[in-house]
């Protein structure tokens, strides 16, 4: 549990000034992860948030829209000519839009739309379809899923694939949008989400948000900044609802993060509170900042965590905004109508823990993962060192303790580590020194 900020700072360039005023879309700022990683108090939020979004039969309010809309133009916003494949940035638009109305209707800005990774969590047994997730939107909403089981949905390899495709079109038209990638989701949830009112089920914007995820990885990969945007995403087809699709290439520049595998990286991006009093950027796991990623003066933004907060070079709070980052061990954050009564008195123009310079002191990994019942955790270490090697809950609770301040000689380690017991879901191996300078390695048992 440590922050640590970094002196290095860039000043505020002219081009993101620029940029601050250019951004004309709807967005919805926040970090998105994979459900599972999500707290149960950020699902409660989401969850009681999305069925108000709908109506009690889900009939009416913006995911009817979005889901009539998607219908009425259904053979213009998918399966285009291959230079007008407004696909992507029409279901990031809607998602956004989503996000953003279950933050006003919630009153919580901490609300935001996970991404449903199937290759992770592929069963209809997964916790996305029990009763504290969107089981219960099944049959007051009539959506009447199959959750079939005879659809593969781990296609982290074919994801991989897709990843390394250099031609933006034969990315976006074939190797997703017309791929298991994107049609496997449909298709093995079924009822309404393999129509053209799919929308209507909030299984869409979990797996659209996985979709969107995938984009979001391929432009980090391979965006040039020698060309320009438009090359990505035609204007072409109509727009929805008056977004230019030019705008919504780089997710980042929407304030859209997605954080994988225990980390989220905040980078390229100005807090601009166009729609929020304060940004907030909720992550349980680990939050890096740097890269040009800016509060401006007049500006407010938070940050919080269950573990660590890192601001490195580029991050910029400057004189006159509000930053704060806040980190809670116990991940007991405030309840939604606390936080937004969270008076500005409180809230310090500088990040609130002690900095710390030190790097990590090894490197961990675990093998396979996810895994059945045994993996294994290998981890170097660079000279002697005593470490705690824990496994717990994502509530922290410890469910084994396999070593105790045992002295590691320098060098590469393995440890062995049986879970046949315990239940499966997400885990954490926490490495700890003396100093209590922590490593972790998510693991998922599966
Ligand atoms: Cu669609």
């Amino acid at each position: 549990m440590k922050v640590k900020i970094f002196n290095n700072i860039l000043p505020l360039s002219f081009s993101l000034l620029c940029l601050l005023f250019t951004i004309s879309s709807l967005q919805a700022q926040g970090i998105r992860m994979h459900y599972e990683e999500m707290t149960d108090a950020e699902r409660d939020d989401l969850m009681a948030a999305y069925f108000t979004s709908g109506g009690p039969s889900g009939t009416s309010g913006l995911v009817a829209n979005i889901a009539n809309f998607h219908q009425a133009n259904f053979s213009t916003i998918h399966f285009n000519n291959i230079n007008d494949d407004v696909f992507f940035a029409w279901h990031r638009q809607a998602s956004q839009e989503l996000e953003r109305e279950l933050k006003n209707l919630s009153g919580n800005e901490w609300v935001v739309i996970p991404y449903w990774n199937w290759s992770l969590s592929p069963l209809k047994s997964d916790d996305l379809w029990q009763s504290n997730w969107i089981g219960p939107f099944n049959t007051p909403w009539n959506l009447n899923r199959l959750a079939s089981s005879g659809t593969n949905m781990n296609l982290a390899s074919q994801v991989a694939t897709a990843l390394t495709q250099t031609n933006f079109f034969q990315f976006s038209r074939f190797d997703v949008e017309g791929s298991a990638i994107h049609v496997n989701g449909h298709i093995w949830t079924g009822g309404t989400m393999s129509s053209g009112n799919s929308p209507k089920d909030p299984a869409f914007f979990f797996h659209h948000n996985m979709v969107d995820k995938i984009w979001a990885d391929w432009y980090a990969i391979h965006d040039d900044p020698n060309v320009a945007d438009n090359y990505y995403v035609q204007t072409s087809l109509p727009k929805y609802p008056t977004v230019d699709p030019d705008d919504l290439n780089d997710p980042r520049s929407l304030g859209i993060f997605y954080a994988d595998a225990g980390l989220a990286v905040l980078d390229k991006y100005t807090v601009s509170n166009t729609f929020t009093g304060s940004e907030k950027f909720g992550y349980q796991f680990e939050i890096e900042s740097g890269d040009d990623f800016l509060v401006p003066s007049g500006n407010d933004a938070e940050f919080r965590s269950c573990e660590n907060i890192v601001l490195k070079p580029g991050f910029l709070a400057t004189s006159g905004s509000k930053f704060l980052a806040r980190i809670d061990q116990d991940c007991a954050f405030n309840t939604a109508s606390v936080v937004s009564n969270d008076p500005a008195s409180t809230r310090k123009e500088e990040p609130t823990a002690n900095p710390l310079m030190e790097e990590s002191f090894f490197a961990a990994r675990s093998f396979p993962n996810p895994f059945d019942h045994t993996t294994t955790i290998q981890f170097s270490t660079k000279s002697d060192i005593a470490l705690s090697i824990e496994i717990v809950s994502l509530t922290g609770q410890r469910i084994a303790l396999l070593r105790e301040n045992e002295t590691f000689s320098a060098g590469v380690h393995q440890i062995e580590y049986d879970a046949s017991d315990l239940p499966k879901g997400l885990y954490l191996c926490n490495l700890r020194d003396a100093n209590g300078f922590t490593n972790h390695i998510k693991l998922l048992k599966q």
